[in-house]
């Protein structure tokens, strides 16, 4: 991810930051595990799981409501979060970081949200072809609510948008373009600087799933200028359960709320109800608070081993894992866009993804298959299904080898 990736830091261990994983170190199946479904979700460190732990123990009670100690110090301790993603992400303003329960939740707030200021009927909301589904279902559902068109963008056999087709989508009746930042089937990193200046020329907002791209390489949301941005903490090492939606305060500050309860209120009668501020006025009732706080720890984790040196990591053990399964016979690799992160898709000519799963599965080795709840991109590529690994920084090249040596022996099997 060229795109947002700077120079790297000074050499780091990343065999010793695999240690710190200690799941990595088990058994299955009779051998080492080799984890490489990261794309659904990522390991977390022991440093992150000690610390929602400690919480737990220690620290435990509800946020922004108590006036004792208690109370005051987790709510120092989950706000704190607010203020590293802000700087993770580079955000301009704290207040345009929204706590949510992970990108699906992201999507459908603004979905919700900005629809019921900004969506009319006959508008259009654009997609990308290769979406995962939390990117296409809660824009149907608002699309079938208001009337509104779904337009898609076509990809090319290589999973690249198809440049000409996207800028002729656009037009005046284009309400908001919804894109993935890299997909989660194809690992296609979509120019998404590029698209987002393309959109805004026709004042489009842009809302980018960011969730196959936050865990890999550096975002910064005001370099890119996107209006929306959403991602989640377990596909980063950090807890399931929280996510962000950043946006744009001038968008924010005119949404309605998505959901009511405590927290997001300002005043309450039974005659009318006025609005917390933003961002509080989009997270109603208590939050997974130990996950938040998880997910501070988890920053300050990632920004010590440095996301420029992960971004460049991570590209040279795709590199590899690609020409290690091209060598293979049969094996037909679905997704070979320009620019790449962190997945490697593919089928055989002979055998089913399931049974390249389970066999793998039966050596410790760990890798998905299936639809990828991207339904659409399997159409394309005209496949019901592909296996798919895909990498962390915790992995190495012997994973890797690991892995290819297990496609292989499934191979024999069939033959
Ligand atoms: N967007 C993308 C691009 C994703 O890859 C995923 C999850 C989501 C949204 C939804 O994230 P959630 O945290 O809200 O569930 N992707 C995958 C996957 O590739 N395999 O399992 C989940």
């Amino acid at each position: 991810m060229a795109e947002a990736a700077t120079k790297p830091k000074a050499d780091v261990d990343f065999n010793h930051i695999r240690k710190q994983f200690p799941v990595l170190t088990q058994q299955v199946n009779g051998q080492t595990l080799v984890y490489l479904d990261n794309a659904a979700s990522s390991q977390m460190p022991a440093r992150v799981a000690d610390r929602i732990h400690a919480y737990h123990r220690n620290e435990h009670a509800n946020v922004h409501r108590g006036i004792h100690t208690l109370s005051q110090k987790a709510t120092d301790a989950y706000e704190l979060t607010r203020e590293k993603v802000q700087k993770f992400i580079n955000a301009k303003h704290k207040d345009e970081i929204i706590y949510t329960t992970g990108t699906t939740d992201s999507i459908n707030l603004v979905a919700n949200s900005f629809s019921d200021r900004f969506i009319d009927e006959g508008d259009e909301i654009l997609l990308s072809e290769i979406e995962h589904h939390a990117n296409i279902v809660p824009w149907q559902m608002i699309a079938e609510r208001k009337g509104a068109n779904i337009r898609v963008i076509p990809v090319d056999d290589n999973g690249d948008i198809i440049w000409n087709r996207f800028v002729e989508l656009l037009n005046d009746n284009t309400a908001i373009l919804a894109v993935g930042h890299v997909s989660n089937a194809l690992g296609t990193v979509h120019p998404i600087k590029k698209m987002i200046t393309e959109a805004h020329k026709r004042s489009i907002p842009v809302l980018v799933d960011g969730a196959q791209a936050v865990p890999h390489a550096p975002v910064d949301v005001q370099d890119l200028n996107a209006d929306f941005y959403a991602f989640s903490a377990h596909k980063m090492c950090g807890p399931t359960g929280f996510g962000i939606l950043y946006g744009k305060k001038k968008y924010l500050d005119e949404m309605p709320p998505y959901r009511g309860g405590g927290d997001m209120i300002d005043k309450v009668s039974f005659e009318e109800t006025t609005y917390n501020i933003t961002p509080h006025k989009f997270e109603a009732g208590t939050p997974p608070i130990a996950a938040g706080i998880g997910l501070g720890e988890t920053i300050s984790f990632l920004n010590e081993i440095g996301m420029e040196n992960i971004a460049l990591y991570e590209q040279k053990l795709l590199d590899y894992g690609t020409e290690q399964l091209q060598s293979i016979d049969g094996i037909r690799i679905i997704g070979t866009a320009k620019e790449k992160a962190s997945v490697l898709s593919f089928v055989h000519d002979d055998i089913h993804a399931t049974d390249i799963g389970t066999i793998l599965d039966q050596q410790g080795i760990a890798i998905r298959t299936g639809h990828h709840c991207a339904q659409p991109t399997m159409r394309r590529f005209n496949v019901s299904a592909t296996a798919r690994a895909s990498l962390s920084f915790y992995n190495n090249e012997e994973d890797i080898d690991r892995f290819t040596e297990g496609i292989r022996k499934a191979i024999s099997i069939f033959e």
